[in-house]
C-alpha cells in the first residue's frame, strides 16, 4: 500500500446523490475457485447491469481481498466495473466482512465510490439504509470483536505493511478457522437481530432497509413502532452449486424487487409486494 493514501477503512464516502434506478447486489463471494459464479457476474455485466443507471454492490464482492496491491486475479472483474463506469454508470460499492480491505487503488482502477457502512440514501424516492448486513448480527459477539478489528485504521495499516506472502498465510490460516467455527454454530446466530434492525431503521429515521450477509433473501415486512417498515435481503450468488442460485434487486414502477436467476429459488415473499 501507498502509505499517503488512506487505509480502507477511511476510504469512503458517508453521503451520496440519490439513486434514481439502480441494480443491487452483494455476496458474490468472487474467486477463481467459483468460475462459473464469475461466468455470471462477467454475463450479468454485460447485459442485465447495463439497464440500470447505478450498479449497488452491498459488500462481499470478492470471496476474500487481502490488499489492492495483491489482486491481480481480479482484474477481469475490476476491468468489467470500470468499462461500466466509463460508459457513465455509477458504480458503487460497500465492504463486506471478505473484503474490507478493498482500498482507493481499487476504487481508482474501477472507477467506483465505496459506501460507508451504513449509508441513508435516497433510492428512488425513499430514504433507504443501505449495509452489507453483518454489523446486525450482534448475537454473535466473537465475530463482532473480530468486525471491529479488520475494519479499525490501526489494523489496517499494520496489515497492508506486511508482504503480499505474509497477508495470503495470515488470511489462508484466518479463513479455514471461520469454516470450521461457522459449522459448529447454531444457524440463527448468523442472521441479523431483530432489535438491532429496528434500532438501526430508528436511528437513521428511515423505513426501509436493504442489505445482504445472511444467504437468506426475503422481503420482510416489520411492525417499527405501530407502522410499517421494511428489509429487503440480497441473496448471495454460487452458480458453481449443485443447486446454482444467485440474483439482484431492482425497482419496478418505484418499488424494490427480488429477481433470481434460478426461478426454482424461492423464499417467503419474493418476487411480490414484501410479506413475511
Ligand atoms: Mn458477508
Amino acid at each position: 500500500m501507498n502509505l499517503i493514501e488512506p487505509p480502507p477503512a477511511l476510504a469512503v464516502t458517508g453521503s451520496i446523490e440519490p439513486l434514481l434506478d439502480p441494480v443491487f447486489i452483494s455476496d458474490l463471494h468472487l474467486t477463481v475457485e467459483r468460475p462459473a459464479t464469475s461466468r455470471r457476474f462477467f454475463s450479468f455485466m454485460q447485459s442485465e447491469a447495463p439497464r440500470y443507471r447505478e450498479l449497488v454492490i452491498l459488500g462481499d464482492l470478492f470471496e476474500f481481498w487481502i490488499g489492492d496491491d495483491a489482486s491481480s486475479a481480479a482484474k477481469p472483474v475490476v476491468d468489467a466495473l470500470a468499462a461500466a463506469s466509463s460508459a457513465g454508470q455509477r458504480v458503487l460499492l460497500m465492504h463486506g466482512n471478505r473484503d474490507p480491505l478493498l482500498g482507493h487503488d481499487f476504487t481508482l482502477a474501477a472507477g467506483a465510490t465505496l459506501l460507508a457502512d451504513p449509508i441513508v440514501v435516497d433510492v428512488v424516492g425513499a430514504k433507504t439504509l443501505l449495509s452489507h448486513g453483518d454489523a446486525w448480527c450482534t448475537r454473535d459477539v466473537a465475530y463482532q470483536q473480530f468486525r471491529s478489528m479488520v475494519r479499525s485504521v490501526e489494523f489496517q495499516r499494520e496489515f497492508l505493511t506486511k508482504s503480499v506472502e505474509e497477508r495470503a498465510a495470515i488470511a489462508g490460516s484466518a479463513r479455514t478457522r471461520s469454516d470450521t467455527e461457522k459449522a459448529t454454530k447454531a444457524m440463527d446466530i448468523m442472521d441479523v437481530t431483530p432489535d438491532a434492525v429496528c434500532r438501526a431503521l430508528r436511528d437513521a429515521g428511515v423505513r426501509r432497509i436493504i442489505h445482504g450477509h445472511t444467504h437468506r433473501p426475503a422481503a420482510h415486512r416489520i411492525d417499527l413502532d405501530g407502522a410499517s417498515a421494511e428489509r429487503w435481503v440480497l441473496p448471495d450468488w454460487d452458480v458453481d452449486a449443485s443447486e446454482p442460485r444467485g440474483g439482484y434487486l431492482h425497482f419496478v414502477a418505484g418499488e424494490p424487487r427480488l429477481v433470481f436467476f434460478n426461478d426454482q429459488q424461492s423464499c417467503g415473499g419474493i418476487n411480490r409486494r414484501p410479506a413475511d
